[in-house]
């Protein structure tokens, strides 16, 4: 799977109109992943405060965004652009690959719940492509 250079080109624009709420959706995306499903906050557990709403999940959201931005603007090598967020996945956190795809899902779900009338099918499908590449490129280092 890859990228037409519409979708990049929809991808890039879509994610420059919602940057100046890119905290909130970090924010929100990450608060609904420790709810939904519950199991990924063991990778969380050095935290003090796990609440959803809490500062380190909001931090940690806005954290998350900011590897999201880096990603689109990697968008032509993914791969390559992503190794150093990939190792530190793979050999130093430990994440199973599979939470990235639940952490994908749940920022779809912020986006289209924020931006309803912008996140359009043509969006969301070119959205949902970046989303799962990015997750196979920070799975790239697991073998
Ligand atoms: Mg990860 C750290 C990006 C999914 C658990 N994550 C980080 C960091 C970034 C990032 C930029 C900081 C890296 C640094 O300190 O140099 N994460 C990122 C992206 C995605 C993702 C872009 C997927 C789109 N992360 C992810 C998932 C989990 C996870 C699904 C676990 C369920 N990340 C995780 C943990 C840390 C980071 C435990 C360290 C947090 C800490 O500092 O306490």
């Amino acid at each position: 799977m890859s990228l037409s250079a519409k979708e990049k080109v929809i991808v890039k624009d879509f994610f420059a109109k919602v940057s100046s709420r890119s905290d909130e959706i970090g924010a929100e995306a990450l608060a609904r992943l420790i709810v939904v499903y519950p199991q990924t906050k063991s990778y969380f557990g050095h935290w003090k405060d796990l609440s959803p709403n809490g500062a380190p999940v909001r931090k940690h959201g806005i954290t998350v965004m900011g590897g999201v931005y880096e990603a689109v603007s990697k968008i032509d090598d993914l791969a390559g652009g992503l190794l150093n967020l990939s190792e530190l996945h793979a050999f130093v956190l430990r994440v199973d690959p599979v939470n990235f795809k639940i952490l994908s899902h749940c920022i779809m779900v912020v986006l289209s719940m924020l931006f309803a009338e912008e996140f359009t099918p043509q969006i969301h499908v070119a959205v949902d492509k970046f989303l799962a590449l990015v997750a196979l490129a920070l799975a790239e280092k697991y073998r």
